[in-house]
């Protein structure tokens, strides 16, 4: 199947080949598709624009598989620029170069050339889901990756059916454009709409062209399982259904306990698996995507809604005359619920999944901020974002250069490594502060003062089996959002979290080390702190960043080596015959 002028030769085809029957409990199956990555125009609101999408779908195909499948996806790109595409929240244990991170585990795939990705997905039930991993591309460029218990037992009610619902944003801006004015600093571009399953929904219009919604079709007393994934660039959302309820059951591609909530908060990254029962008398009702933003002083942006509409069967199309009910939704300001969400939910106590280290070998303490360089060769520069400067995001007072030319991985494997990266990531900030003081928000005279900051690529070196402890602690630096920090190729015990700077000495007693949630992805409230836990049992080099794109791409991000164990069985394989080097075919950045 590695026959790359079969695979061309089936050009836009959309090809799902499950190769061998996944039935319920049977063999482990390799599930097969290829992605066509196109431009496509695309009209809403009065505008056709140019988006960048797979086998012509916004959101993209989803991939469906059964725990313990093997997973092989032909990556053909006809954009006119490089991309990678990265399997978010798949452990890839052991298959590091499969992982798919610009720069990082790969150089991105030339324009008009293809790569397979080949991986096994094992001890994860839920949903994750994929997109592209260079620049902004991600906004169109993402889909659903849905992992199914090999027994076919949940541990809830079996749903009737189950439904991604990716919330997204429509992006009128080329994302190529967006993304070389985030890395000159400006962050003042903002969506058009929110989306639900691309759908921007019929609050929008134009002309009286009223935009299409998203619709959720049920039969009444059946329950659905919900798998809400926030594939946006910019903001946390919350979700809701008028005149229901939900029940959390897994985060993350790992099951939660039952935690019954009357909405879902899911920042970038996440992956919500929720039951719906449809218990309502059948009529239609209105379920609506929130963006929330902290309020002023922040740099404030439009409020971003998508509406879509739950459908009973044997609801008359008018709705019997009767208005549809809307849910009422939180301001959009009001960022507690999001803090009191990811608080409430715990693990789903696993005997094998749940232990949590009791040691710790190494503790980081890691501040999240913004800062700014000098624009040029200055060494010094008129601060507070005067035009002399470039702002940047940090992590303990580092911001990631990206490499542009190479991958951390390559050069880590072969052992070159010297000047594209260094292994001094601080594990704590150099000059501590009062991280969450309201007068360090811009603009003032405190926050000037903490503002210089450099850009360097500095990795961190973790030996096998080490227990790691990270405190993540959002700042008020410049900024008052939250960071939800994703580390690729691990699940990590969320301890605890907190509003205000961490306090070991008051803080560590609230540590949950008997069912954490299991995580990808870590939303550090804003103005607070998280606390999370995971042992180095996946060799490789595993990028770390906030999902937020404007922080990723202004530096809010590192990659943590870990080597290899003492065993094959420890060890990062070598690359597999199918990997492409960095280098060839005139690889560039977009
Ligand atoms: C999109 O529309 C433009 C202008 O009409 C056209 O030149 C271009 O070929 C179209 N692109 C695609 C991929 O259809
Ligand atoms: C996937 O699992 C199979 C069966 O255990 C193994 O032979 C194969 O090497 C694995 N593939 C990868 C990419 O890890
Ligand atoms: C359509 O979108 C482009 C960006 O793709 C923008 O420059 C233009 O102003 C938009 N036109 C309208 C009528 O909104
Ligand atoms: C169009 O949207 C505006 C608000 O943006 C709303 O007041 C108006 O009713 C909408 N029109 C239609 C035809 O839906
Ligand atoms: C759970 O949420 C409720 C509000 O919905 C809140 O009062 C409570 O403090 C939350 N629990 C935690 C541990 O944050
Ligand atoms: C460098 O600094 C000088 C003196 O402050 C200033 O005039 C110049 O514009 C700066 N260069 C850039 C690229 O900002
Ligand atoms: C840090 O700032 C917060 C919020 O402005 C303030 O309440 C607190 O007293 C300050 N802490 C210290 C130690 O100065
Ligand atoms: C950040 O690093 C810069 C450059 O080394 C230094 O001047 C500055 O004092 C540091 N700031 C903090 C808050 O540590
Ligand atoms: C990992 O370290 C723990 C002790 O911290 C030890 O009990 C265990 O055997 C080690 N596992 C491996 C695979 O090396
Ligand atoms: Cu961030």
């Amino acid at each position: 199947m590695e026959k790359l002028s079969m695979v061309t030769s089936l050009l836009c085809a959309i090809t799902v080949a499950v190769l061998a029957v996944a039935v319920v409990g049977g063999e482990a199956a390799v599930v097969e598709h290829t992605f066509v990555v196109h431009e496509m125009n695309a009209t809403h609101l009065c505008n056709t624009t140019k988006i960048y999408v797979v086998n012509g779908q916004f959101p993209g195909p989803t991939v469906d598989v059964t725990e313990g499948d093997t997973v092989v996806v032909h990556v053909i790109n006809k954009l006119p620029f490089g991309l990678t595409i990265h399997w978010h929240g798949v452990r890839q244990m052991r298959s590091c170069w499969a992982d798919g991170a610009g720069f990082v585990t790969e150089c991105p795939i030339p324009p008009g050339n293809e790569h397979t990705y080949r991986f096994n997905v094992t001890g994860q039930v839920g949903t994750l889901w994929w997109h592209a991993h260079v620049t902004c591309l991600r906004a169109t460029i993402n889909g659903a990756f849905i992992v199914r218990p090999r027994d076919g037992k949940y541990p809830f009610p079996t749903p009737a059916k189950d439904v991604p619902i990716i919330i997204g944003e429509w992006w009128e801006l080329d994302l190529i454009e967006l993304d070389r004015r985030m890395m000159d600093g400006n962050f003042d571009d903002n969506p058009l709409s929110a989306t639900i399953n691309g759908k921007l929904g019929d609050l929008s219009n134009c002309s009286r062209m009223v935009e299409e919604s998203f619709i959720l079709d049920v039969k009444h007393g059946e329950s659905y399982l919900l798998r809400v994934i926030n594939t946006a660039l910019f903001s946390e959302y919350y979700f809701r259904v008028a005149g229901h309820t939900f029940t959390v059951v897994g985060a993350d591609g790992n099951y939660l306990t039952p935690f019954k909530t009357d909405m879902v908060t899911v920042a970038p990254g996440e992956a919500i698996d929720v039951i719906m029962v449809a218990d309502a008398p059948p009529a239609h009702y209105h379920m609506i995507a929130l963006a929330n933003q902290p309020p002023e002083p922040d740099p404030q942006i439009p409020v971003f809604t998508s509406r879509g509409l739950v459908r009973y069967a044997g609801a008359t199309a008018n709705n019997n005359g009767l208005p549809v009910p809307m849910p009422i939704m939180p301001n959009q300001h009001n960022t507690m619920p999001s803090y009191y969400f990811h608080a409430n939910l715990t693990g789903l106590a696993h005997p094998e999944r749940h232990r949590v280290p009791m040691h710790v070998d190494e503790r980081l303490f890691v501040t999240l901020g913004l800062g700014s360089i000098c624009r040029g060769q200055n060494t010094t520069c008129k601060r507070r974002r005067s035009p002399e400067t470039i702002v940047v995001a940090t992590m303990n007072n580092v911001s990631f250069a990206h490499p542009k030319t190479t991958a951390l991985l390559e050069r880590y494997y072969d052992g070159t490594s010297k000047g594209v990266y260094t292994e001094d990531f601080p594990i704590r900030p150099p000059r501590p502060f009062n991280y969450t003081n309201r007068d360090l928000i811009p603009p003032g005279p405190l926050e000037e003062a903490l503002e210089p900051t450099f850009k360097a690529t500095k990795l961190k070196r973790f030996k096998y089996n080490t227990s790691v402890e990270i405190i993540f602690q959002s700042t008020t630096l410049m900024q008052s959002d939250s960071n939800p920090m994703h580390l690729h190729g691990y699940d990590v015990f969320l301890l605890a979290q907190g509003l205000g700077n961490f306090n070991a000495k008051r803080d560590v007693r609230k540590f949950n080390y008997h069912n954490p949630q299991l995580r990808n992805t870590v939303q550090v409230p804003r103005g607070g702190w998280a606390a999370i836990r995971f042992v180095t049992d996946n060799p490789g080099m595993w990028y770390l960043h906030c999902h937020f794109e404007f922080h990723i791409i202004m530096g809010m991000a590192t990659a943590f080596i870990v080597e290899d164990g003492p065993t094959p069985e420890t060890s990062l394989p070598p690359p597999p015959p199918e990997f492409k080097r960095c280098g060839n075919n005139g690889l560039s950045q977009p």
